[in-house]
């Protein structure tokens, strides 16, 4: 008996207006998990109607009482961490260590931004004029709008809602149809932490028309949305006809320099995991490794080494590295990339095909292209899949260079023995997070999240920048002269 869930509004589950649904696949095994109902435009309606009513009495609970709710809810899910992770590989097929390491990224956010809610610190700054003092308060925006990827069913979910309910928002929040049920999970666990109805809503369906009709919706006041370039500038587009604030957090082609004066080991350990951790799928993955030309040849032999060592298959079983690829399109997409790869004249040093681990879901081989020119698609273009090319280069300039070639600027990263080249790689890499002898993947919860050109519009998630993602900035000015001060006019002598 296959379990259909309904939409979760008003801090009820309510059948959706459509009647229609849609399965929910384990992408290692091809079980259908759930049934998940499809919201319609009167769906979205009610849950804006009900988000409005929750923020008219959230906004008015001080930010130290919602935290406290907030924190329960991170209690809650370390509790069910181990549950939440299992369900997680299921549904998303990342391999366990890796879907224990998403709850906990969800729980550290959680603690975080609940901690700042006895923050939500503005400025208090001086006036020009005399007897007059000046400082900014943050307010919430109202409704926000969240739309969330597969690829961090909680984690990234949580970077939204927490700080959106800390900051005194409530959330119509559309997660990705290949994570329904985590999604679901975590509007539970904050349910049962005391979050009033109204302050969170669950609309399931497809983007293109449940998230479209979210983005287009007049009353909702902000959407935040992580997913592809194309998607994110169409959002951008939509939201200036109803002059909604919109942060994004879109793709990546993220660099990793290994320079010849680097700890060659630590350099292969943090490609392998850059690049096919999650499969290859995150924002961060590693897709281009620039390698210096003296270390290059001995460099490629070892990764070869460990890449042909790789075992792909179901993420529960403990000696699996990599997981399965998400979904048949994604597949067939990175099967497009291979051919497009080798049409252009890059080397297929390993890997480029499906592969069979003896189960019936989407896996396919961990892939290495040589030779790859900048100017290629394969060196352009997010695959969001577990294919790495490969680039030499003479020196750090050229690599650096090479680095910023693309259109995206998320993270990058340098391995180098030489504190010179890091702080030069710092400098002038063009990213939103510039990694030192680490991998281009990891970010933690409490340091800004995001990136520069074609990988968002400047806002930042997570750390220091979580609240003002949902926060807009009054400033106050308080007069206690007594009398008409004129600024710019009168002189305060
Ligand atoms: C993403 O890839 O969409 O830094 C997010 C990381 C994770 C978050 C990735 N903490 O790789």
């Amino acid at each position: 008996m296959i379990q259909e869930y309904k939409l979760f509004i008003g801090g009820e589950f309510k059948d959706s207006s459509t009647g229609e649904v849609f399965d929910d696949i384990n992408p290692a095994t091809l079980e259908n998990l759930a049934t998940i109902q499809i919201a319609g435009a009167k769906d979205i309606d009610r849950a804006v109607e009900a988000a409005e009513a929750g923020f008219r009495l959230w906004s008015k609970i001080p930010a130290p009482k919602r935290a406290e709710i907030l924190f329960r809810a991170a209690r809650i899910l370390q509790e069910r961490k181990e549950e939440l992770a299992v369900l997680m590989t299921k549904e998303m097929g990342k391999v366990l260590p890796e879907t224990r390491g998403d709850v906990q990224e969800a729980i550290d956010i959680t603690n975080y931004a609940a901690g700042e809610g006895r923050r939500m610190l503005g400025e208090t700054t001086t006036s020009e004029l005399k007897e007059k003092f000046c400082m900014t308060v943050l307010r919430p925006i109202g409704v926000v709008g969240l739309i969330t990827p597969w690829n961090f069913p909680i984690a990234i979910p949580a970077w939204k809602i927490i700080p959106a309910v800390v900051a005194g928002n409530a959330v119509v929040f559309k997660p990705a149809s290949d994570t329904p049920l985590l999604a679901l999970k975590l509007v539970k666990v904050l349910t049962e932490a005391g979050l009033p109805p109204g302050v969170i809503n669950l609309i399931t369906g497809p983007g293109g028309t449940v998230g479209k009709a979210l983005v287009q919706h007049p009353r909702i006041k902000a959407i935040s949305f992580t997913g592809s370039l194309d998607t994110g500038k169409w959002i951008m587009e939509e939201c200036s006809k109803t002059m909604k604030r919109v942060s994004l957090e879109l793709g990546g082609k993220n660099p990793v320099i290994v320079m010849d004066d680097a700890d060659l080991e630590l350099a292969l350990e943090g490609v392998l995991w850059g690049a096919f951790g999650t499969t290859g799928q995150r924002c961060t993955a590693t897709s281009r490794l620039i390698l210096h030309e003296k270390i290059k040849d001995e460099f490629v032999k070892r990764l070869l080494a460990k890449v042909k060592a790789l075992r792909i298959g179901d993420g529960l079983l403990p000696e699996t590295d990599i997981g399965p690829i998400i979904n048949k399109a994604q597949l067939e997409k990175i099967e497009k990339y291979v051919k497009i790869g080798k049409e252009e004249g890059a080397t297929l040093l390993f890997g480029g095909n499906r592969s069979d681990p003896g189960l019936p879901g989407y896996f396919f081989e961990p892939t290495l292209f040589a030779d790859v020119r900048p100017e290629m698609r394969i060196a352009q273009e997010e695959i969001f899949g577990p294919v790495l090319g490969i680039f030499t280069v003479s020196d750090l300039e050229e690599a650096i260079e090479l680095a910023n070639s693309t259109k995206y600027g998320l993270s990058s990263a340098i391995y180098t023995g030489n504190v010179g080249n890091a702080f030069r790689a710092i400098e002038k890499i063009e990213a939103g997070i510039t990694y030192v002898n680490a991998p281009t993947i990891g970010a933690e919860v409490h340091l800004p999240f995001g990136g520069v050109k074609g990988t968002g519009n400047g806002f930042r998630e997570a750390g220091t920048e979580a609240i003002k993602e949902f926060s807009e900035v009054k400033a106050v000015y308080i007069d206690y002269s007594g009398r008409l001060q004129k600024a710019q006019i009168d002189s305060a002598e």
